[in-house]
């Protein structure tokens, strides 16, 4: 799954669609936080994930890691003292969705919180690589190519972390052939890019197939059309939420 956005509620509603278990494995492409409602819910079933369940770094969780909550520890300063909601001040720069300041102000989230889930985002890998039936599969949340096609593209190795979470040309990848990349990051509800019109974009480029399963739920008021997506790795199965 991907770009769950603090959509809990209906993230809770697909595992129990999908009958996951504990002899499933369960891999999630970035992006759990930020635009939805439930960001705290999302974030402390992150923080008790069960051992069959991964993450992979979003930029939404990047820049929480790095950026946001970093900057709101550094303004309040010596933040483990009584009167840091005294020195809190909202701020739209570095919190662009509003995800830290709802969860201090509803669900009374500590800086200590928000530091612990900021250290655990910052251990999440950027991609997987799995063989399945014996098929690659790489699992990230914007974009992957290897170390050496990217080399040859930007000249160097720096900001290829920032590919990974950001970049919209999964077509980029050219080893293979016969390998498949999932992603989401870019809603397939959009007319641009890999519009499917909510459903799971599934393309062959050059040999390897390219799966796009951010079908865009947290904008589901605007796009009715948008969906939550489970795609089974094992025979490649996909599950709607509103099916
Ligand atoms: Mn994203």
């Amino acid at each position: 799954m991907s770009d769950i956005h603090g959509c809990f509620t209906a993230f809770q509603k697909m595992l129990e669609k999908i009958g996951f278990c504990d002899e499933d494995r369960l891999l999630i492409a970035g992006d759990i936080i930020d635009r939805g409602p439930e960001n705290y819910e999302m974030l402390k079933w992150f923080e008790n994930r069960p051992d069959n369940v991964e993450m992979i770094m979003g930029n939404h969780e990047y820049d929480f890691a790095y950026e946001d909550v970093p900057h709101l520890l550094a303004s309040i300063g010596d933040y483990r003292g009584e009167d840091w909601a005294d020195r809190y001040l909202p701020d739209e720069d570095h919190d662009l969705y509003e995800t830290i300041n709802g969860m201090i102000c509803k669900n009374n989230v500590t800086p200590d919180m928000l530091a612990g889930w900021a250290e655990m985002i910052r251990e999440l890998p950027y991609y997987k690589i799995l063989e399945i039936n014996g098929k690659k599969y790489i699992i990230v949340h914007a974009a992957y190519v290897s170390d050496e096609r990217y080399k040859m593209i930007y000249g160097s190795l720096n900001g290829i972390e920032e590919f990974y979470i950001w970049n919209r040309d999964a077509f980029l990848y050219d080893d293979g052939p016969g390998d498949t990349i999932i992603f989401g990051h870019t809603p397939t509800i959009s007319d641009a890019g890999y519009g499917t019109d909510g459903k799971v974009f599934v393309e062959e480029y050059r040999g390897n197939t390219f799966i796009d399963i951010d079908c865009g739920y947290v904008y589901k008021e605007r796009h009715p059309q948008a969906n939550m997506a489970a795609i089974r790795l094992e025979d490649e199965k996909i599950f709607y939420l509103e099916s």
